[in-house]
């Protein structure tokens, strides 16, 4: 026999008839007065038939410790009716001794680093045999329904348990259209920064892709930056606000949302790309954003052209850099009343199509498969994932490369890599995407050379940052990973040098 025991006033503990309790409890009860402890535990006591510990689980400071544990073989055959033994195994009323029994076992109950939170009691129930199985699937129950609404919280699902990614409410642009509601703004001093803001998280691929854009075309001097952070709580945060967003407090994305749509109530993403001028939101939408960006890029054969018909903007430094981009978007279904320029625009319908499967079934589709709340969906989700990311390794392996259409690059490289420089280090483990890795270069070789491609290229590896990105998702997903640990590997090393 042996129990788990309440200090508190817990009357199973003292009608639990077990010989030489009542007296551990007395004596921890006067070791409490001592030491001027003032909560104690009134979870009352477990009483088991299974050989085992006596241990003592007194509130201290109001958290719970393992205030003494001790085997079986440690105490007498009968320790019920052993209570001089009983005694010698428990704190002493002794001031020494019991403060450092208690110091001791305060050490062994551990410490979150985080919360500064003791950890809890082990009760061990898996060890315990039948009697605990209703306790088990009661837990097993409770913890799932939890799981279950928290998961509903960060990602809405169908009755199927698939993830519903909820649609983007600003579908703005920046435009060099005469009369535009958002438009390029005019050259002042050699610069036109200032008027158009980007508030980019480096940990979000959807940001990830923007910024890329946004570094491949040069395109710095058309948008602001204003870094963003996780929170624990997996909110946005401002890094190093603007003494005018400190000023007018905002700390948080939500409250950027507050400030610039205040009837706005739904989800408070990043990227966002706000007009200080207008005090309105462009977008929230990374798809358009990227598009706004391409269409706004200054296309090598334009560059005469465009020195004529438009001083607005600077000439982008962009060393012969150009984005292809599609007739659709690569992100939710794009405003039907945008018409896009045609210079640059694919006429190839293949790329819209490339587009829509990179999305759908690569960008959304981890998602999908990270945020199911169900086996189907999530072994739906990944099948397709890997579908996917198999035609594009055959189709870098058709074309030759260096890029997914060949020799141009397009949006279908922009968004394709912030997906592929996660999968190993993220996806695979957090949201369940180990099928085949990238990095290993056995599963999918074109494909881990053109990541390393596209790494390589000027401005990538500045707004990449896989540590940081790493910890991010680890850190602030909680319902997928309560412990928030962050596994030591795999590390990609995008920085490999390509053999061609
Ligand atoms: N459709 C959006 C999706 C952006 C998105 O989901 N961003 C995530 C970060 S990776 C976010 O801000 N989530 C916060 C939330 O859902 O509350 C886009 O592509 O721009």
């Amino acid at each position: 026999m042996f129990a788990f025991v309440g200090v508190g006033p817990c009357p199973q503990e003292l009608s639990a008839g077990v010989g030489g309790l009542e007296r551990a409890a007395a004596a921890v009860r006067t070791e409490r007065k001592q030491r001027n402890i003032s909560r104690c535990s009134t979870a009352g006591s477990v009483l088991c038939r299974k050989r085992g510990v006596v241990a003592l689980f007194p509130k201290f400071r109001g958290t719970r410790v393992i205030c003494k544990e001790r085997s079986r073989d440690e105490i007498s055959p009968r320790a019920e009716d052993n209570s001089a033994r009983m005694d010698a195994n428990l704190p002493s009323t002794s001031a020494d001794t019991s403060s450092s029994a208690l110091d001791e076992d305060r050490n062994v109950s551990g410490q979150n680093g985080k919360t500064g939170l003791k950890l809890p009691l082990r009760l061990g129930i898996l060890e315990r045999g039948a009697a605990f199985a209703a306790l088990v699937s009661f837990a097993r129950f409770f913890w799932k329904s939890i799981w279950l609404i928290m998961m509903n919280e960060l990602a809405p699902s169908s009755a199927k348990g698939e993830y519903q990614r909820p649609p983007s409410a600003f579908r703005g642009r920046i435009s060099r259209e005469l009369g535009a509601e958002f438009p390029v703004p005019q050259a002042a001093e050699g610069t036109v920064t200032g008027r158009y803001m980007l508030y980019v998280g480096l940990s979000c691929p959807w940001c990830h892709r923007v910024l890329l854009v946004r570094a491949l075309l040069g395109m710095e001097h058309l948008l602001d930056v204003q870094l963003l952070e996780p929170s624990p709580s997996g909110v946005w945060r401002l890094c190093n606000p603007t003494s005018d967003a400190a000023k007018e407090n905002e700390r948080t994305v939500r409250d950027t949302y507050r400030k610039f749509a205040p009837s706005y109530r739904g989800r408070c993403t990043a990227p966002l790309l706000v007009d200080t001028h207008t005090g309105r939101i462009v977008s929230n939408e990374s798809a358009d954003i990227v598009r706004m960006l391409c269409e706004l890029q200054v296309l090598p054969q334009q560059q005469t052209a465009k020195a004529v018909l438009d001083q607005s903007i600077k000439a982008a430094p962009i060393s012969g850099i150009s984005i292809m981009w599609g007739n659709r978007g690569g992100g939710q279904p794009a405003d039907p009343a945008h018409k896009d320029s045609s210079a640059g625009r694919s006429t190839d319908s293949g790329l819209d199509e490339l587009l829509q499967r990179i999305y759908s079934d690569i960008n959304n589709g981890v998602y999908r498969a990270g945020f199911a709340t169900t086996q189907s969906a999530h072994e739906e989700a990944s099948r397709s994932l890997f579908s996917a990311l198999d035609a594009m390794e055959a189709r870098l392996q058709a074309t030759g490369g260096p890029f997914l259409l060949g020799t141009q690059l397009s949006e279908a490289d922009v968004f394709l890599f912030p997906t592929v420089f996660r999968l190993d280090a993220v996806y695979a483990t957090l949201f369940r995407c180990a099928t085949k890795r990238i990095c290993s270069g056995n599963d999918y070789p074109h494909l881990w050379a053109w990541a390393r491609r596209i790494y390589q290229m000027p401005g990538v590896p500045e707004v990449s940052d896989l540590e940081g990105t790493r910890t991010a998702y680890f850190t602030s997903l909680f319902p997928l990973n309560p412990g928030m640990i962050v596994p030591v590997g795999p590390f990609p090393d995008f920085s490999l040098p390509l053999n061609d």
